[in-house]
């Protein structure tokens, strides 16, 4: 019934395509699992046309608007998982900070972060389920009129990738605002990455309690930061997210797979395998081969083809598709793109890749 004190939702239609939660423990599949970070979204006229003339973060706050624009990739390709559609930047507005979606310049706080002082203008005891209630709805919904065709992905920005938007004030190329913080106000980072894990945690539990049958935790910045600092300042949290939401979960009785997406973070794939996740997810500057020597069978793997691959022909895309799977083999992998799918990609070229991995991965099983 409960689930760190929230009410379980239950009675949902049965799942009928449990290939993704295989992969995501390491079992035995039919066919390598595949879905598209980004898969909701501009590359696809449904979507900008649901999304036309309205504001980006009160689509946010629409369950309904929200549950249309997941369910629209799915109408369309053969997706072994659908993710939410949220944005990471919700948690920052729960903590009080206001965050525009502003048309050509991408997410922008007015009053980011400048010094430590400015913490004290963030809400201390974020009341999750009142601030983000809106998210929880979404997913319960959601969870109902995807009717049981895949699972349903919750998630999360992490600490250090939504510190940082709370410092900068939007995206950047440098995080050199954020990395000050770092180097001049260590003491102050920590207090401020420790508050965001407390309403991470509470907020990806209070996802699996509305419906979610998995979680990602996106680290998007994590390539700025040196091993050093992500030593420092990411994977602790990371690796304290995923030990507080997996004790709760099992003491619920509750079995969610945890995927961790740091990009970039090419260094960090063996301490990333031993941190709580039952997946890892790739970027794609490393070889799929070297990450599963260097994962060594203890978790399952997630990515990793260079999204601009799809910008390729659709035989070429197969071809590259072919080689990945060759690469990271069939058993516990779920095949992905290294990052989001871009507004200017052809929907045609999602499809083949999707295609392809079906396709190249039942005959490689096959043959096993
Ligand atoms: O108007 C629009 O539609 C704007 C484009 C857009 C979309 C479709 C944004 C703005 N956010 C989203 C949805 C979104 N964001 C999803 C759900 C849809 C899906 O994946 O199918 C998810 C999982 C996110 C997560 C997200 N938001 C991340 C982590 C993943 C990643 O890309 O690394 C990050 C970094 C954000 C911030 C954000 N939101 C939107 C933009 C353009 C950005 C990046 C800004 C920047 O740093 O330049």
């Amino acid at each position: 019934c409960c689930l760190n004190g929230l009410n379980l939702h239950s009675d949902f239609p049965q799942l009928r395509n449990d290939t993704f939660l295989r992969a995501a423990r390491g079992e035995e599949t039919e066919h390598v699992p595949v879905w598209c970070m980004r898969q909701a979204g501009r590359y696809l006229t449904e979507f900008r046309e649901f999304r036309a003339g309205k504001d980006f973060f009160e689509t946010c706050q629409s369950p309904e608007a929200c549950c249309e624009l997941t369910l629209q990739p799915l109408r369309r390709f053969g997706f072994d998982a659908a993710i939410i559609f949220s944005d990471i930047l919700v948690i920052p507005q729960a903590l009080g900070m206001d965050v525009q979606m502003v048309a050509g310049k991408g997410p922008t706080f007015p009053e980011p972060l400048k010094e430590p002082e400015d913490l004290q203008r963030l809400t201390a005891k974020v009341d999750v389920g009142k601030e983000l209630g809106y998210v929880f709805k979404a997913i319960t919904l959601t969870r109902h009129k995807i009717e049981g065709k895949v699972p349903l992905i919750g998630f999360s920005g992490a600490p250090w990738t939504l510190m940082s938007y709370m410092i900068e004030g939007g995206g950047s190329n440098t995080h050199s605002k954020a990395k000050r913080w770092l180097y001049r106000h260590p003491e102050a980072s920590h207090m401020l990455l420790t508050m965001l894990t407390d309403v991470i945690v509470e907020y990806l539990l209070g996802q699996v309690a509305a419906g979610a049958q998995a979680l990602q935790v996106f680290e998007s910045h994590a390539g700025i930061l040196g091993p050093v600092h992500f030593n420092e300042y990411s994977l602790p949290y990371l690796r304290d997210i995923a030990r507080r939401v997996k004790d709760e979960l099992k003491e619920a009785g509750q079995d969610v797979p945890m995927i961790v997406f740091a990009k970039d973070a090419h260094y960090a794939v063996e301490d990333l395998s031993q941190s709580h996740y039952d997946v890892v997810g790739l970027d794609w500057t490393i070889d799929p081969q070297s990450a599963r020597e260097r994962t060594g069978g203890k978790v399952s793997l997630q990515g990793n083809m260079d999204p601009c691959a799809l910008y390729a022909p659709k035989e070429r895309i197969s071809d590259i598709v072919k080689k990945m799977l060759e690469g990271f083999g069939t058993r516990g992998y779920i095949a992905n793109l290294g990052h989001g799918v871009y507004p200017d990609m052809d929907p045609e070229n999602v499809g083949a890749f999707v295609e392809a991995v079906h396709q190249h991965s039942k005959q490689m099983i096959k043959k096993i």
